[in-house]
């Protein structure tokens, strides 16, 4: 089941490299791990994402590729990420049994999603970010709650979440939680480890 504490990679803030900040996160508590690479050419992310795949696999913690199927296959991911701008998810269902996580932004799409047969809804942006240029207005927590009287999946708000916000999107009904800005940087083991306890504490 995918839910807890979502990290995702990101080059740009990284301080000393995505695998070190992957292995800080699952030393922090870090429930799934999606490698995000949006300007990489497909040799450098082959190399990075099965680098990234077997620190994930070692700690039994599951591994997603971001946008590309192609990587994802390579590298034998657990699962895979897609938007509204990348690969259809109807069309990987039928030959991929790997988890298909996929962003949402409308009731409307996450029930299609649903249909669809996605494993598990990125519900965004929750509030306003900057880490995502065409993120699109944020669309609040209650957008939380409203997705999950619609549909029986796991839920991972996303957009702008600091270390505050978290009892918000738990409360609305969000699994896990993604932060990239707030845990990205120095000391990633611990401000996941800090994202992980305040999740864990609102599932008592
Ligand atoms: N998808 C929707 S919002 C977003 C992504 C990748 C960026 C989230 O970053 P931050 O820094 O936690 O707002
Ligand atoms: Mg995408």
């Amino acid at each position: 089941m995918i839910g807890g504490f979502y990290f995702i990679t990101d080059h740009g803030l990284s301080e000393r490299g995505i695998l070190n900040d992957v292995e800080e996160a699952i030393a922090g508590g870090a429930r799934v791990v999606q490698y995000r690479h949006k300007t990489g050419d497909a040799r450098t992310l082959y190399g990075e994402a099965l680098a990234v795949r077997q620190t994930c696999a070692d700690a039994d913690v599951p591994f997603i590729v971001n946008d590309r199927m192609d990587i994802a296959m390579a590298v034998a991911a657990d699962g895979i990420h897609i938007g509204p701008e990348d690969i259809p998810l109807f069309a990987v269902r039928d030959s991929y049994d790997g988890i298909i996580g996929t962003s949402c932004s409308t009731v409307a799409d996450a029930k299609r999603y649903a249909a669809e047969g996605a494993d598990y809804l990125g519900v965004s942006p929750i509030y306003s970010t900057t880490t995502k240029d065409d993120a699109g207005e944020a669309v609040g927590p209650e957008f939380i709650s409203k997705v999950r009287k619609a549909v029986d999946l796991p839920l991972i708000a996303i957009g702008g979440i600091t270390l505050e916000r978290v009892h918000e999107v738990t409360w609305a009904g969000a699994d896990g939680v993604c932060a990239i800005s707030a845990t990205a940087g120095r000391n990633v083991r611990k401000k996941v480890s800090a994202f992980a306890d305040a999740i864990g504490r609102r599932k008592i």
